[in-house]
């Protein structure tokens, strides 16, 4: 048997090599492999074998029809003209090629998010409004002097007397009022711009979000419950806040929002300046010149607003020390917010 198959080998080795083109070689494929083919014919010839022999004949016999077969592949593709796989064309040792690169959530992206969700949770809506607005809806609207520093040139882009960059989010909320008749709770979170020089917590455009709710008899305890509970939602812990008075034009009377250091809990570290407690907002009861401008009648609503930064709060968060690195697109620096929700 061993010399019918060694003598098979040579003879179909040297038919797949002396065939000159793909007829020739379909036909040593058929005579060697085919139905009534040499081997095939042997392959039959092993029932009458018992016991090694029939191992041993079995086992060669599959070896030759490999072979064979990988000749007559090797030698079709020689004359289709493709280039056969060898180990000089291709090092099946270096590593593939590097997927394309997951991008991932901005972080200041995330924190808008995150922070809309919990105010979805207590029943408020969204709205977004131009950048780009009248000098009345961000200051005049807003019972802003014509004499208050803000209105400088040296804080706030012009495009010329009347149009500017808006440099809160507070005028949206002046146009939704002249649309709509309270009960309203709502926030708007978007982009805004001050002229100032960028440093470590100032940057020429920011993120903010601001909420407004006005209705009959909203009271400054509804506000302090309104940011008790986005604190408790948001940093997860029951880190008291409060109240320290303060000035807004739009706002009486006004406060900035503290909430106890997250970092060190209230002792006194570096991330609150040794004071315990983080500046987080500023808020108030609706000024009556605003609700005035917006149309409401006299006395009828009172209401409650706040603003926050977004950048503070996801510095705050994710421990930044500095704005600029929002804005700066550096992948080293995006790349460690990959899977952060
Ligand atoms: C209307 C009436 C009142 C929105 C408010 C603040 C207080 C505030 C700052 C936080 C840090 C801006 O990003 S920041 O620099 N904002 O302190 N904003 S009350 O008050 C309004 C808004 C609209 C009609």
């Amino acid at each position: 048997m061993q010399e019918m198959i060694d003598r098979l080998r040579s003879e179909a080795l040297a038919a797949i090599h002396a065939a000159d083109g793909e007829p020739a070689l379909e036909a040593v494929r058929v005579a060697v492999l085919g139905r009534k083919g040499s081997l095939t014919g042997l392959l039959r010839g092993l029932k009458d074998l018992e016991g090694d022999a029939k191992r041993d004949a079995g086992a060669a016999l599959n070896a030759l029809k490999d072979e064979l077969t990988a000749a007559l592949d090797a030698r079709l593709l020689a004359f289709s003209g493709a280039r056969p796989v060898t180990a000089h064309a291709y090092d099946l040792t270096l590593p593939g090629r590097a997927p394309a690169p997951l991008g991932s959530r901005h972080p200041l992206l995330t924190v808008l998010e995150g922070i809309c969700d919990i105010f979805y949770g207590m029943g408020f809506s969204r709205d977004d409004g131009p950048e780009v607005e009248l000098d009345y809806y961000n200051f005049t609207a807003l019972n802003f002097p014509d004499d208050h520093p803000a209105r400088d040139i040296q804080d706030t882009f012009y495009f010329n007397e009347k149009v500017l960059l808006r440099t809160q989010t507070s005028p949206v909320q002046v146009r939704m009022m002249e649309q709509r008749e309270p009960p309203l709770a709502c926030i708007f979170p978007g982009r805004v711009y001050r002229n100032e020089n960028a440093d470590a917590s100032h940057s020429s455009e920011f993120f903010q979000i601001e909420g407004l709710v006005v209705d009959r008899a909203v009271s400054m305890a509804d506000l302090k419950d309104t940011v008790d509970t986005f604190v408790r939602n948001f940093f997860g812990a029951e880190a008291p806040t409060r109240f320290r008075p303060h000035y807004f034009p739009f706002t009486e009377p006004s406060v900035e929002v503290d909430m106890q250091c997250v970092a060190c809990g209230g002792s006194g570290c570096g991330v609150c300046k040794q004071t315990g407690w983080l500046e987080i907002m500023g808020a108030g009861m609706v000024h009556p010149n605003v609700f005035r401008a917006a149309g409401y009648p006299d006395d009828r609503y009172t209401g409650f607003a706040f603003g926050m930064g977004i950048d503070r709060i996801a510095m705050l968060k994710y421990g930044i020390s500095d704005i600029r690195l929002l804005y700066e697109n550096d992948l080293r620096f995006l790349n460690q917010f990959r899977g952060v929700q």
